[in-house]
């Protein structure tokens, strides 16, 4: 049996070449390769030795030699391919044994060239992964160090059957490994080219973990990351039940409902119920950010997922702990709030940040395709807005705008949010008309106890009559923010001044859909 090692990261490399040699294998390497295997005091062979040929040009060319790659391609079972092998004096390779240049973690490393990057640009390795992956009939091929074991293990075994199973497991993962390293040096291109939405989009995702089933208990499910321990991925569960795809949906709508607010000095809290908040505010503490958003609308957060940008500290964990929900999710918990809310077997706790990379690209997929985009920018207050109305918002006013502003950005379209003294005491979400979200907004905060004279209403996009406003009036809204834009927009305008409203056009639109 001939194995060739050729690894960069040289992990379990030593005991995988000893159990190896155990097993009657003479062992071939690439030069650092090799000297590791040497200095472990093992016996190995250089490739030059077979191939002939020096290794070329600083190491780009070390094992692209027909040698490796007839050794490897060689059909067992033909005679002609058997034949042609041995009149050049190439042995079968059996066992081949490769990982590649840190591609992804070079580019990733602030300060390297694009020659440093372009020279981790892997060749020699993914062909003969590939090479071996294609003869998996004769060739155990191993990329990843974790199944080393397992790969000892069937060879000792020698189990025909064990065998032809494993090298056809490990050629599968060889073809998705290989996709994905090729998928991120595309995308490495396409942005040096700056080229964001290039003609073949290539995203190369791997399974973080498989979940117990999907938006439904009759679809499977698994959660897919584009880079280990990288969002919502970043994140430590503290205890609490597995995650399940709905946990993991909206604790992005909760993440979403916070980002606007990871700068304010205040503590912000929202909790969110399939996908949107039912409840948003600032406080001075945790506890109070959070008692203020349930107040919105204590029914729906029965059930719902809890994100916070401060601490949970004691008093918060007490007061949460009230409340049946899902998730709670925020930087850090007190020990105390850890064992508080620990209590409660089915409360998944996770604790970190998971800050949305601005670079990164939406995708909504369709039938046939995806849908891809630009990430919603960071919903900005104050830039570009515009007092449309006789009458200029109070100071309060415009406080209570800037919130309601930066709340609407998280909520399902048509989106509108009523809120005062920073929290949200109206929200109508996710409705086909905007005069429905409007009436619903108030009803919902008159239904639940909540005083609606003299709040601030934001709306994600623009109105396209006066009945949203007149609505608005009518339940007591004083101050609206929206985008503007309506080709209706002075008859808007109109009905905002003849209520004495104030109203601000932000000339962006905030849909989510
Ligand atoms: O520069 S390469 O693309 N040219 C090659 O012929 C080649 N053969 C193996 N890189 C090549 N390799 C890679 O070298 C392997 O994929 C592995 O990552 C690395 C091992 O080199 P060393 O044994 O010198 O540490």
């Amino acid at each position: 049996m001939r194995a060739l090692l050729s690894v960069s990261d040289k992990t379990g490399l030593v005991d995988l070449a000893r159990g190896l040699m155990a097993l009657g294998a003479e062992l071939v390497s690439t030069g650092g390769t090799a000297r590791a295997l040497r200095d472990a005091g093992l016996q190995v062979m250089d490739v030059s030795e077979i191939t002939g040929f020096p290794e070329m040009l600083d190491g780009r060319v070390k094992t692209l030699h027909p040698v490796v790659h007839g050794g490897l391609l060689a059909r067992r079972d033909l005679p002609g391919h058997m034949d042609a092998i041995a009149a050049h004096d190439i042995q079968p390779i059996d066992v081949v044994v490769v990982n590649l240049y840190p591609f992804r973690e070079t580019a990733a490393r602030p300060g390297a060239t694009r020659d440093d990057v372009v020279e981790q640009i892997d060749i020699g390795g993914p062909s003969m992964l590939r090479s071996a992956a294609k003869n998996h009939d004769a060739v155990t091929v191993v990329v990843d160090p974790a199944d080393y074991d397992e790969v000892l293990g069937v060879l000792r075994g020698a189990a025909a059957e064990d065998l032809r199973v494993l090298r056809r497991r490990l050629a599968a993962k060889v073809f998705a490994h290989t996709a994905a390293y090729d998928a991120a040096i595309a995308a490495w291109f396409a942005e040096q080219e700056g080229d964001r939405f290039p003609a073949r989009l290539t995203l190369a995702v791997e399974r973080a973990q498989g979940l117990r089933y999907g938006e439904n208990p009759h679809q499977r499910a698994a959660f897919y990351v584009e880079r280990r321990g990288a969002g919502l991925g970043a994140l430590v569960q503290r205890g609490g039940k597995e995650l399940s795809f709905n946990n993991l949906l909206d604790l992005e709508g909760a993440l979403l409902a916070t980002d606007p607010f990871a700068d304010e000095t205040r503590a912000c809290c929202a909790i969110v119920k399939h996908t949107t908040p039912c409840g948003l505010a600032i406080g001075a503490t945790a506890r109070e950010a959070y008692e203020k958003a349930l107040a919105c609308d204590p029914t729906s957060a029965f059930g719902g997922i809890i994100a916070l940008t401060v601490p949970v500290d004691d008093e918060a964990a007490e007061s949460i702990s009230r409340l049946f929900v899902e998730c709670v999710v925020a930087p850090e918990f007190t020990p105390g709030a850890i064992e508080t809310l620990g209590r409660k077997k089915n409360l998944r706790i996770l604790e970190g940040r998971a800050p949305a990379d601005p670079r990164a690209l939406d995708v909504k997929r369709v039938r046939g395709g995806l849908l891809v985009q630009d990430r919603l920018p960071a919903v900005s207050v104050d830039d570009g807005w515009t007092v449309v109305t006789d009458r200029a918002p109070t100071d309060e006013e415009l406080d209570d705008l800037r919130f309601a502003w930066r709340a609407v950005a998280s909520v399902k379209s048509n989106a509108i949010v009523l809120a005062r003294g920073g929290a949200t005491i109206g929200i109508g979400a996710g409705q086909m008309s905007r005069v429905d979200a409007s009436f619903l907004a108030g009803h919902k905060a008159r239904q639940l106890g909540h005083d609606t004279a003299g709040t601030a209403l934001a709306s994600d996009a623009f109105f396209p009559f006066r009945d949203g406003v007149d609505q608005a009036a009518a339940a007591g809204v004083r101050a609206i923010v929206q985008p503007g834009g309506s080709v209706r927009d002075a008859e808007v305008v109109a009905a905002a001044n003849e209520h004495g409203m104030a109203m601000v056009f932000t000339g962006v639109r905030l849909f989510r859909h």
